[in-house]
């Protein structure tokens, strides 16, 4: 451990002018002035809230980056094995907040940010989210990166720079949906760093050569070059100094998008309209659960994978290890198929450029890649055509022909003759054209394969991958059920909750945010009335808060003495928001015939929906043109508006979920059997107490485990069920008057124009009346069954209140530090690097 020599200089000179963490209000006061100086460029007498949010957002990078450089410096002098996870998504939300709690300064800039004559809050509220996700996926995603800083773990993520996040989501005053584009970066992102000197060419097209001499090495040439540049996003751990490093990449001509193109109507095809370098990382794909076969969106995944392998070699390469080493090193984390061109690229650069043989590459290949799957919907996995393929990476597709062979043979040898397996476990699939299907590579090139919750994990091993786990043995094939942070989803969201429970527990916030487990520590208070008062009061004024925000950003009125159900997640069938709104419906018509007697009994409800849908998704669109539309009958009936509201709150994102989840009494989890592969946001509402409706599906069944199955609504049929159910739809349908003819009415009642007089929902209700493949007619029963017993248990308040004292207090297993920590162990094998 010899001293580091400096480069040049006086050594002391240099010590004297490196830049220390600020810890005083006064540090921070000198530093926020500071930058409105000569960052902005602007004087003290014309800053407004968004210049002073850029200034204090600026001075908090400035801290950031004096522990990201440590981090980064701790992990070039010991060089441990890294993980890196590379994922299309990153649903980061908003920053200044968290950095300020990760990095233990939040009071200090309070006070600081008030000296210069501001409130923080409206400062914080100046922040455009990051939305560069869809939904769970991404936010998953940046969950992690959370947990990997706050456990110290040496984890990088690799993704894309859009320019365009997921698409700002507007309301037509007949209900449509309309899609904006999303400039998020138009005000400049002060929480990136440009890294013009980190780039990388990136070649697309052209033609591969193999060589005759036998080693099986190509020479790939010619066609399109595009550089990628690095922007490096640091992700402060709590309660540590670990910043690590989110590094995206943007695309450039080796040499702009067309705005005007982005009209509201014709996002699609905007999206597609450019074939030039910067086109490729100027916008995510609004699409979840589908995979389109685009050329643009190939291109996006092989220039993301493709820089991401060469930083990381690069990386690798200056420690001087041979080759075969590299899995001693890195482990690669694939977020779904969509990164899963990196085994190719892999093998690519080992073969053609390294000069390593098949073997070697393929050893090295499968000790260094870890695949997870996020669902089994059919829709969803990825397939690529082959002339596609060809068209844009002809040596990749090359390589994936010579893994398949490889790897076919091996299947055939061990079980000779059968040929339909051979054509099930095919990377390739036989049709016009032949597709590459990419769960089947990502699952062959990985040393371990996993679900994302307990029941899903064992659906992937005994559906889509049944053959590869005969194949290739029970043990690769293993879960880790999802996790989300609780330091920004309780602290950061529910900042009251979180100081009572720190008040409660009698240890300092920062062990038991890290320690979730200890939140057990609650059930005995659920006991104390004293406690259930505060707790319940805290629930109160969440939901005046959320009230308030309603009212400033919809200049709509809700009622705060009513329970707050709530369902925030993409729009989708299998997700069920139309059972909900049918629901709703048949609370409605019951409403319109009760007594005033009867009524005075009913417990009043508020129901919140939020949710995007992909622009090309005409039933999931049709879906919330019903809602807004019910909503208007609802509302304004005077018969009912005490009893029942219903509010569609357009452009569901991070910030408006941080706001939505701490007001709730109940939320629903309501997908078809075997469909939600976990789900996040059940997670997020049972840790701020607000008790769970749901399937027996995903991460529900074990949040029931954790918080005992008293405490949570299940109804509906089980996963086994669903198979025959459908197979009956198909060949043995009842109508759905005989099935269900209270679910029939409700159809009948919108067929016959109670919302809107045209046929403008026949499609929507088709689905159920035809097929059904969500199976609403055989859950509805037990959903409005599940309903009753809701309003039920909420009539006795103080049970009520136990139930959620209990729920918050048996979620510890859910934080993604669990979570994160199990993918460090069992699969990466890289250990916690801190520094002092
Ligand atoms: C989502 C899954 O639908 C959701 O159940 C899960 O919680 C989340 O991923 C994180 O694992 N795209 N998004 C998902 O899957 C796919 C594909």
């Amino acid at each position: 451990a010899g001293k580091e020599q400096w480069p040049r200089g006086e050594e002391e000179v240099w010590r004297a002018g490196i830049r220390g963490l600020d810890k005083t209000v006064d540090d921070i006061t000198k530093s926020v002035v500071n930058h409105v100086q000569t960052s902005l460029a602007r004087q003290a007498y014309n800053i407004d809230d968004l210049g002073a949010y850029q200034a204090a957002a600026l001075s908090v990078r400035d801290n950031l980056l004096v522990n990201w450089n440590e981090t980064q410096l701790n992990y070039t002098k010991k060089n441990p094995k890294r993980a890196y996870y590379l994922s299309l998504e990153f649903l980061m939300g908003r920053t200044l907040d968290n950095a300020l709690l990760n990095l233990g300064l939040k009071d200090e800039y309070k006070d600081g940010v008030q000296k210069l004559g501001f409130s923080i809050e409206d400062i914080l509220d100046k922040e455009r989210d990051a939305a560069l996700g869809n939904g769970g996926l991404g936010r998953l995603a940046a969950c992690y990166l959370d947990s990997g800083s706050s456990t110290e773990l040496p984890l990088w993520g690799y993704g894309l720079r859009y320019k365009y996040g997921i698409f700002q989501q507007l309301i037509s005053p007949e209900g449509n949906q309309l899609e904006a584009p999303d400039p998020w970066l138009d005000n400049q992102n002060p929480w990136e760093l440009p890294r013009l000197d980190v780039t990388y060419e990136i070649r697309f097209y052209g033609r591969s050569e193999r060589s005759h001499d036998g080693s099986g090495r190509a020479v790939w040439a010619g066609g399109q070059e595009v550089v990628a540049v690095a922007y490096d996003v640091m992700i402060p751990g709590y309660g540590t100094k670990t910043t690590n490093n989110l590094r995206l990449w943007e695309s450039r001509s080796k040499r702009g998008f067309d705005l005007n193109s982005f009209n509201a109507g014709n996002y699609e095809g905007a999206v597609e309209s450019s074939n030039s370098a910067d086109a490729i990382t100027s916008v995510l794909y609004p699409n979840d659960h589908t995979s389109f076969g685009k050329e643009l969106r190939l291109k996006q995944q092989y220039f993301w994978t493709a820089a991401s392998l060469a930083d990381i070699m690069r990386r690798f390469k200056n420690q001087n290890k041979p080759l075969a080493q590299f899995p001693d090193f890195v482990a690669i984390q694939l977020n779904d198929t969509h990164p899963t061109l990196a085994i190719p690229e892999l093998m690519r650069i080992l073969i053609d450029e390294e000069d390593l043989t098949w073997d070697q590459a393929w050893t090295i290949v499968t000790n260094t890649f870890f695949y997870t799957n996020h669902t089994v919907l059919p829709e969803a996995l990825e397939k690529w055509p082959v002339p596609l393929l060809e068209h844009v990476l002809p040596r990749h597709l090359q390589i994936i022909y010579d893994i398949n062979l490889f790897f076919l043979q091996a299947v055939e040898k061990k079980y000779p003759g059968d040929r339909e397996r051979l054509a099930r476990m095919s990377l390739i699939e036989e049709g016009q054209p032949k597709q590459v299907r990419m769960a089947h590579l990502a699952a062959i090139g990985s040393r371990k394969v996993n679900g994302v919750a307990e029941l899903h994990s064992d659906l992937v091993r005994t559906t889509i991958l049944k053959d590869f786990v005969e194949f290739e043995g029970l043990s690769k094939y293993s879960n880790v059920t999802n996790g989300i942070t609780p330091r920004r989803w309780l602290d950061q969201c529910n900042p009251e909750l979180s100081a009572l429970i720190t008040k409660t527990l009698a240890v300092d916030k920062n062990v038991w945010l890290k320690d979730l487990k200890l939140l057990k520590g609650l059930i005995p208070h659920a006991e104390d009335a004293d406690f259930r008062k505060a707790w319940a009061a805290i629930k109160q004024r969440n939901k005046e808060r959320l009230a308030a925000h309603v009212q400033s950003t919809l200049g709509l009125t809700v009622r705060t003495d009513a329970m707050f159900d709530v369902q925030i997640k993409r729009i989708h069938e299998y997700k069920r928001q139309t059972l909900n709104i049918l629901g709703v419906i048949h609370r409605y018509l019951t409403l319109k015939v009760m007594t005033p007697e009867e009524k005075a009994k009913v417990n009043p409800r508020v129901v919140f929906f939020a949710g995007k849908a992909a622009p090309a998704y005409y039933i999931a669109k049709l879906t919330i043109r019903l809602i807004v539309n019910v909503a208007k009958v609802i509302n304004g009936d005077p018969d009912t508006k005490d009893y029942l509201q219903l509010y569609f709150l357009p452009d569901y994102s991070v910030s408006l979920a941080e706001v939505l989840i701490p007001a709730s009494d109940i939320s629903q989890h309501i997908s078809t059997a075997g469909t939600e592969a976990s789900g996040t946001s059940n997670m997020k509402f049972c840790l701020n107490g607000g008790l769970l409706l749901g399937t027996v599906d995903g991460a529900n069944i074990e949040i029931a485990e954790e918080v005992g199955e008293s405490n949570v609504f299940f109804f509906g049929h089980l996963t086994p069920a669903v198979e025959d159910l459908r197979y009956q739809h198909l060949y043995h349908p009842v109508p759905i008057e005989e099935k269900c003819p209270a679910l029939a009415n409700v159809l009948n009642q919108i067929s016959s124009g109670l919302f809107g007089n045209d046929d403008i929902y026949e499609p929507l209700l088709n689905t159920i009346r035809q097929n059904d493949y969500y199976l609403l007619s055989d859950d509805f029963d037990s959903y409005i069954a599940a309903l009753a017993m809701v309003d039920e248990a909420y009539q006795d308040k103080e049970e009520w209140i136990k139930k959620s004292i209990n729920t918050t207090a048996n979620m510890g297993k859910f934080s993604s530090d669990r979570a994160i920590l199990e993918y460090a162990e069992s699969f990466w094998n890289i250990e916690p690097t801190p520094f002092k």
